[in-house]
């Protein structure tokens, strides 16, 4: 039984549309069918898990620990699965997406190998009606998009790219029977995160192993390792309790640190504080000290350290200057490895420098760089994403009035709280611009979102609401307030995909709210107030007024 009132005479095929399901399409899909909404999911993979679905490629894994990149909402659930290691492997959190649908019986309500074309608003009935690739056509009161946030490969246009003999891959698109790349020559372009992880062990399996870097990137030791059965236990002893505690951090997981500035310290105790960190390895190499993110000097000195790393690890000098990163350590995403900065001492291994002289074009047998081929069997691009907007904005989505959702975010993506753009209404954005998203546990953010939408329905059913939509200044005054917080932070003084900077033509906006505990406080003062900055109203009631 629907849990949603239809509007007289027009009746949606859904309560809920939701796009993707990748983990915060199945947690959403869970938590409405308790709510008694009906839903349909449409997903364009053959099978559940998004993200871990997509990138298939040697070395993927989380950089979150496990124990805390998992869902909260079940404890039956977090206490029978068992993790392996302390950062998950790909085919293991793939398989924990399966666990979870076949679990909560999810896959019924799952349209898979379907792609959203397009959705519209329908002013008068007060719902959306959305298209597929395969020619669906479903009306449903609520529109969510939970099509990933790096799920828009970056594949770029270089001169004859279409002409090179071998296979061309990308990270997030690998083929799901492997790739075996024993006995060739690979060219690996691209240093990001998924260059981090792919290199090494390309490098060990490949004869020869050419990587084109535009930017270096700091990459601090993960030092993965298997699981300690009696920690896990003492984890799950009081899991309900640990999962609220690493809301409390700043990036919704566990973050050692100190609360002392990097400045207000001795050198020798800087070093010291530094050195247990990067034995600690893992993402909150960040918080050794609490002004790291926050001020030049102080990352000058977190920077420096890496960079002498660097240079202790490799063996030739010229190579080493050039895997030395020269930007806020943390202002692009910071990558977390293994054996990375090793690999460059191995001898079939070549790094090509693409920043002072650009990939000129691609040949049927290689790539050239000022003027010279390096020959290739294959290539990867490990180039990242059109992150973020980029999996929204490639659908037709048509808000009140017909306005387009490209044409509202031309200048930037616009969304009060990161979760509803003004002029949308009854459209959901998980983990979307404005939100903490890419600077959090995205598991942490995604239940978040989940359980801010669910409580909003269940407030608009109980209140008589069928559509609710954000007001434009709200949104505007959302806007200015993500924007300050990010002035206060390293995160605007490099490119970056966080900004949109790696997508030609696409507008410069830093778009991710620094700190998940304040963000998740205001969420909740906004629902406790009867969720203000929204409007709300029955069917019958006109909307429209809010649209610029
Ligand atoms: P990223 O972090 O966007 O990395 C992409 C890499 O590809 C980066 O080194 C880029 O250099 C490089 N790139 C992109 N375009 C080009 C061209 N045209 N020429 C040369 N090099 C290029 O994507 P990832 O997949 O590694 O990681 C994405 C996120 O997934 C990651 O942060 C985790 O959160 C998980 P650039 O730095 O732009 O100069």
């Amino acid at each position: 039984m629907s849990g949603v009132r239809q509007k007289n005479g027009h009746p949606s095929d859904f309560d809920a549309v939701v796009v993707g399901a990748g983990f915060a399409g199945l947690s959403m899909l869970h938590r409405l069918r308790e709510l008694g909404l009906t839903v349909r999911v449409y997903e364009a993979g053959s099978g559940v898990g998004g993200t871990w679905y997509w990138n298939r490629y040697p070395g993927a894994r989380c950089d979150t620990v496990s124990m805390e990149y998992s869902y909260g909402f079940s404890d039956d659930l977090q206490q029978e699965w068992e993790w392996t290691e302390k950062y998950a492997t790909q085919p293991e959190l793939l398989a924990y997406a399966n666990h979870v649908a076949d679990r909560f019986d999810l896959r019924r309500d799952i349209t898979f190998n379907t792609r959203v074309d397009s959705a519209s608003f329908d002013d008068t009935a007060g719902c959306w009606t959305v298209r597929t690739d395969k020619d669906d056509c479903v009306a449903a009161r609520y529109f969510i998009l939970a099509p990933g946030i790096l799920s828009s490969t970056n594949l770029p246009d270089f001169k004859g790219r279409d002409a090179f003999k071998g296979p061309i891959y990308h990270t997030g698109k690998w083929p799901h029977d492997g790739v075996d790349f024993a006995g060739t020559r690979v060219g690996v372009i691209g240093t990001g995160s998924s260059g981090v992880q792919v290199i090494p062990l390309v490098a060990e399996e490949a004869d020869h192993l050419t990587v084109f870097q535009r930017t270096a990137n700091y990459v601090v030791p993960a030092h993965n390792e298997r699981l300690d059965a009696q920690a896990v236990k003492q984890i799950k002893q009081k899991y309900v309790a640990y999962r609220e505690e690493i809301k409390q951090f700043p990036f919704g997981f566990t973050y050692i640190g100190t609360d002392k500035s990097a400045l207000e310290v001795s050198e020798a105790e800087r070093r010291r504080l530094y050195e247990e960190s990067w034995k600690r390895g893992g993402l909150m190499f960040l918080g050794s000290f609490n002004d790291i993110l926050l001020d030049a000097d102080a990352n000058r000195t977190a920077s420096e350290f890496i960079r002498e790393k660097i240079r202790a690890v490799v063996k030739d000098p010229q190579v080493a200057e050039l895997l030395s990163p020269d930007f806020a350590v943390g202002c692009k995403r910071l990558c977390v490895g293994t054996d990375y900065f090793e690999t460059f001492n191995r001898s079939n291994v070549t790094l090509v420098d693409v920043k002072e002289t650009p990939i000129e074009r691609i040949m049927p047998n290689g790539i050239v760089v000022d003027g010279h081929e390096h020959e290739l069997d294959a290539i990867v691009f490990a180039t990242g994403y059109d992150a973020i907007t980029g999996p929204i904005v490639r659908m037709d989505i048509r808000g009140v009035g017909g306005q387009s959702i490209r044409d509202k975010w031309s200048a930037g993506p616009r969304a009060y709280l990161g979760l509803m753009a003004a002029g949308f209404p009854n459209m959901f954005l998980m983990t979307g611009p404005g939100s903490p998203s890419v600077l959090s546990n995205l598991m942490v953010s995604i239940e978040q979102h989940v359980g801010f939408i669910r409580d909003m329905i269940a407030y608009m059913r109980d209140t008589g609401q069928d559509v609710i939509d954000p007001t434009l200044e709200a949104e505007d005054a959302w806007l200015a307030h993500v924007d300050e917080i990010a002035d206060r932070t390293v995160y605007k003084s490099c490119d970056s995909w966080y900004r949109g900077s790696n997508i030609s033509g696409k507008p410069l906006m830093f778009t991710a709210y620094f700190g998940v505990p304040p963000y998740a406080a205001e969420c909740d003062e906004i629902a406790a107030a009867g969720f203000t900055g929204f409007n709300m109203a029955a069917v019958e009631e006109n909307l429209t007024e809010h649209v610029e």
